[in-house]
């Protein structure tokens, strides 16, 4: 009888452990935090600070959306690598670009042509990587 009873017990617990478990967190979506306004200095890392933007007010099409590093001492830095997602918002998913890189000009600026279709809430995500890990993730939302 006593052995019964260790066995039902036994199998109680093992069955206990394999029950799925509610506590168990979902990973996080990757947070983008919300940037200031295009144009400001934004600290990048400790040692580079970046601005970014469209190159003209962009229109309904393709609009160029620029982006600058620089050192601290005022100079270029292009060692970065950094991506641009568009879409919008209110209808995600409809025209998300996924993350598409930004190409270095002659001068040092990195460029992406950014489609945007219709008007309405856009949201850019931009993703800046340095030997393969992610330094920083900015979100900027702007009314086309
Ligand atoms: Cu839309």
């Amino acid at each position: 009888m006593r052995t019964l009873i260790l066995a039902v017990l036994a199998l109680v617990l093992t069955a206990g452990t394999l029950t799925p478990s509610h506590a168990t967190a979902a990973a996080p979506p990757q947070a983008y935090k919300q940037l200031p306004k295009p144009g400001t200095r934004i600290p990048l890392d400790a040692s580079h600070v970046f601005t970014y933007g469209f190159a003209a007010a962009p229109k309904i099409g393709t609009s160029i959306m620029r982006v600058e590093i620089f050192t601290l001492d005022g100079k270029h830095d292009t060692s970065f690598t950094v991506k641009g997602d568009a879409d919008m918002p209110s209808m995600r998913g409809a025209h998300a670009s996924g993350d598409q890189p930004f190409v270095l000009s002659n001068k040092g600026v990195y460029l992406l042509p950014v489609r945007l279709p219709m008007p309405g809430d856009w949201e850019i995500r931009l993703t800046f990587g340095k030997n393969g890990k992610t330094v920083l993730r900015g979100s900027y939302l702007f009314d086309l």
